[in-house]
């Protein structure tokens, strides 16, 4: 009987024990946690804000990375497509030059602007530039002008983009919601709900690697307080991806685009200038926007339809939503005095399911480098112009005058210039796009992988023995030299 109590005290104590050794387990893994987080660089408020007058990339300076961590830094560098040991290196909020016009600093704006919404859709975005983005807006706007920041994520994998994001934001003194797709959705749908799930009377999307800089926002709001169907852009600077140097955008150049529904920049018109009575503080009425970064009035976005949600990643909704917004009995200006910063990269970091092929079916960027089977070589235009033979030369991968578009008229486009062919046997030209078919109508058979002429019925071949640099069309034989491989070109990123 005795011994059976000393049994029961023995279990009792070894089960505290236990349930202490339990204890201490959790506790102490808990803060292995914290410490692999700032081993990831992972800065707590406190070391993230502390900024040296002369430390890494104040002042937009660039950062130069010593070389005994090159290697490192190459290795990073591909995890965003930018040098993320720099972005680092970097403060959160960091010093910027005043890069406006002198005629922008002192001008006066009206006290009740309309209060924005700033909607930032982020994907696997390093937490350096995304925090910087947020930092840059709470300490560069009046805070009576922002109503909150919403921070959308597509449905990122890395960790320090959940929790730790939320604990980081709740501590800010602008309100910061932190919103999560439930699945990867893109840049647009992401977009439309931070903007349905946000409330100010203005909407203004940033990109998620951005720095704005002093007064970029009373400028774009005044502008959509004096006309609500104004939709206002700032001068996009560029920040630099290999140093992150700051460096500012021109006045001089706006949105347009090409004939392969490219958006290009292209110097600001003299029409324009005599507009403004050559006053270069003065918004700029520009055709298309660059897509990142605008803001727009709420009610007028709900007006002219929102995005266009159909649309997957990027690419071509910025177009879409500037031909809207003049289609609409809107204005779509650049706002000279207001400078946002965005890092550019060469190459875009992101993947989607599905991948971004399927060009032939999606309707916004069907742009495609045209190969031929047999040979391996592509469709090239040679810098050719109108009324010039087409050329066919080593595919080099670089898109540029090996780009080629496969309309939705059937055509095969290169800027403005379609391929038209008009005797039989005959060699491949390029002709002004005349859309009424004719000779400039291919079929393409994506199991046959053959492109035929559809007026002569014949096949678009490899180069002819007379002519080794020139295309020609044959009757079709199904051989190899008349199968072509059409092969989704990434361009370079906008944004
Ligand atoms: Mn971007």
């Amino acid at each position: 009987m005795r011994r059976f109590a000393y049994c029961k005290v023995v279990l009792a104590t070894s089960l505290v024990w236990v349930m202490l050794d339990m204890f201490i387990l959790l506790y102490f893994s808990e803060c292995n946690k914290c410490d692999d987080k700032k081993e990831r660089g992972l800065p707590g408020r406190d070391d993230a804000l502390t900024r040296p007058r002369d430390g890494p990339g104040e002042g937009g300076k660039p950062v130069v990375i010593p070389k005994e961590n090159q290697e490192k830094m190459k290795e990073m560098f591909k995890i965003n497509q930018f040098n993320l040991m720099a972005s680092e290196m970097i403060a959160l909020n960091r010093s910027l030059p005043d890069v406006r016009l002198e005629g922008c600093k002192n001008k006066l704006y009206p006290d009740n602007l309309p209060r924005t919404s700033v909607v930032i859709v982020f994907h696997n975005e390093a937490w350096s530039t995304l925090l910087r983005t947020v930092h840059s807006v709470i300490d560069r706007s009046p805070h009576t002008l922002l109503e909150e920041i919403v921070l959308v994520d597509d449905a990122s994998e890395r960790d320090f983009l959940k929790r730790p994001l939320e604990q980081y934001v709740r501590r800010l003194e602008v309100p910061v919601r932190v919103v999560r797709m439930e699945q990867r959705s893109g840049l647009i749908r992401a977009r439309l709900k931070g903007a349905s799930l946000s409330t100010g009377q203005v909407i203004t999307f940033l990109d998620a690697h951005c720095e704005c800089t002093t007064g970029w926002l009373e400028p774009l709001l005044a502008r959509i307080k004096q006309d609500k169907r104004t939709v206002v852009c700032p001068i996009i600077d560029v920040i630099s991806d290999d140093t992150f140097e700051y460096m500012a955008g021109s006045d001089m150049t706006y949105g347009g685009f090409n004939w392969k529904l490219n958006f290009r920049w292209y110097p600001v018109p003299q029409r324009e200038m005599d507009r403004r009575k050559g006053d270069r503080t003065l918004p700029v009425r520009t055709p298309t926007m660059a897509g990142g970064l605008f803001s727009i009035d709420r009610d007028y976005f709900q007006e002219i339809g929102t995005y266009d949600a159909g649309m997957d990643i990027w690419g071509g909704e910025n177009l879409e939503i500037s031909f809207r917004i003049w289609q609409c009995g809107g204005t779509l200006e650049i706002v000279t005095c207001s400078h946002v910063g965005h890092v550019f990269r060469k190459a875009t970091p992101y993947t989607f399911p599905g991948g971004t092929g399927q060009i032939i079916n999606k309707n916004n960027r069907r742009l495609a480098e045209i190969r031929n089977v047999e040979t391996n070589q592509c469709l090239d235009n040679m810098a050719r112009k109108e009324n010039e033979k087409v050329g066919i030369f080593n595919c080099h991968g670089m898109g540029g005058n090996q780009v080629f578009s496969y309309t939705a008229n059937k055509e095969i486009r290169t800027d403005d210039l379609c391929l038209d062919v008009s005797k039989l046997n005959g060699p491949v030209m390029m002709l002004k796009c005349h859309h009424l078919k004719g000779n400039q109508l291919w079929e393409y058979d994506s199991v046959k992988l053959t492109l035929i002429h559809v007026n002569s019925n014949q096949c678009l071949d490899k180069a002819s023995e007379e002519d080794s640099q020139v295309p020609s069309v044959r009757d079709c034989t199904h051989t190899r030299s008349q199968q072509w491989l059409l092969r989704n070109v990434t361009l370079p990123e906008v944004f």
